[in-house]
């Protein structure tokens, strides 16, 4: 499996992340990566290239024309208010506030365009983001062009990201730009699997009204894990995509048994979709060891995960999401690869 992946990535790195009450180093860091590179290269998978330029056309078409303004002068804008450190967003458009536009104030326009105030812009955010989206992009043309499969090592991640918001740690939703070019370049119905820890809330509210595009995510319950709103079972999608949206929301202690029935579901209504292509969300959070997550899966079940999703034979990209239990990031990534090309 060919790997796609931008050194540019360690233009994004805040100093600082708001996690519960106090600024702790982003649990979201350059290293993550290092460790999934290291073990790609340890188990061969060694065919590692940097990707070429963003297609920038496609990201537009994506996302909105102010939100793409905004993060790519975000924190000018913000040092050119008298701001210090990094761009954080503190004031938000909550319930009750019916809001149309974005303030002119560059604190107000953060909470307008964040979903959360951990994830911090800095001035190497919009270039780490594009890079990102780059390889994304590159491992879609990779599968394309006739490959069985692809994995982007995005960094940031994208999941979290929508049309026209960022937090979570992403920015830009590198698994939604897969699905889009699969479909522009012909393909009627794409699917998307989501194993992040998380909800992919970004990647749900993309194809959310939409039937040619299966979103299923398995991911920490609602009530009780970020990000909090959005995630619930209930949310099956609206006019043509009613149906098309899957949510596995799972209760703090998940181990594999649990969690492997319900990767079972979502593989079925892949299948039973008729998708002809995939993308898969690979986060590993959901491993027993994370610090921000609580589901309880180990090494080896990763490994097993990838062999269900492989036993769909789609042209599949992995695109990069979470994972933060930093040693075993490397291990537990390239164990669905592995799990994926022997399934
Ligand atoms: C891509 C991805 O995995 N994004 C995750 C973003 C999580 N952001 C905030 C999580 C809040 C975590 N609270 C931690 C409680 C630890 N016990
Ligand atoms: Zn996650």
């Amino acid at each position: 499996m060919k790997v796609f992946f931008s050194e540019d990535h360690r233009k994004h790195f805040p100093q600082a992340e708001l996690n519960g009450g106090q600024f702790v180093t982003p649990f979201e860091r350059p290293s993550r990566v290092e460790y999934v590179l290291a073990r790609l290269k340890e188990q061969g998978f060694d065919d590692i290239v940097a990707p070429g330029r963003p297609d920038m056309r496609a990201i537009h078409a994506m996302c909105t024309p102010d939100y793409l303004e905004f993060l790519e002068t975000a924190y000018a804008q913000w040092k050119a208010g008298g701001y210090g450190g990094e761009v954080i967003a503190a004031s938000f458009p909550a319930r009750r506030m019916h809001f149309s536009r974005p303030p002119r104030e560059i604190d107000g326009k953060v909470g307008y365009y964040a979903l959360s105030s951990e994830t911090a812009i800095t001035g190497g955010t919009w270039d780490a983001s594009l890079s990102s989206a780059a390889s994304a992009q590159a491992a879609q043309a990779h599968v394309a062009s006739g490959a069985r499969s692809a994995f982007a090592l995005c960094r940031p991640p994208g999941h979290h990201a929508t049309a026209d918001m960022y937090g979570g740690y992403c920015f830009i939703n590198n698994a939604a730009l897969v699905a889009e070019k699969f479909r522009s370049d012909g393909a009627e119905r794409v699917a998307i699997v989501d194993i992040d820890f998380h909800h992919g809330n970004g990647t749900q509210d993309i194809f959310y009204d939409r039937g040619d595009v299966l979103f299923t995510s398995l991911h920490g319950a609602p009530e009780d894990a970020f990000p909090y709103y959005l995630g619930f079972e209930d949310e099956k999608g609206s006019g043509a995509g009613e149906g098309m949206n899957f949510n596995y929301a799972m209760a703090p202690g998940t181990s594999y048994d649990r969690w492997s029935e319900a990767l079972d579901d979502s593989v079925k209504q892949v299948r039973a979709f008729g998708a002809e292509a995939l993308v898969v969300s690979l986060g590993v959070d959901a491993y027993k060891e994370d610090p921000i997550s609580f589901f309880k899966l180990d090494s080896p079940d990763f490994m097993d995960a990838g062999r269900r999703i492989g036993k769909l034979g789609l042209p599949t990209v992995f695109c990069m999401e979470g994972g933060y239990a930093i040693e075993a990031v490397g291990i537990n990534t390239v164990n669905v690869l592995e799990g994926f090309e022997g399934a």
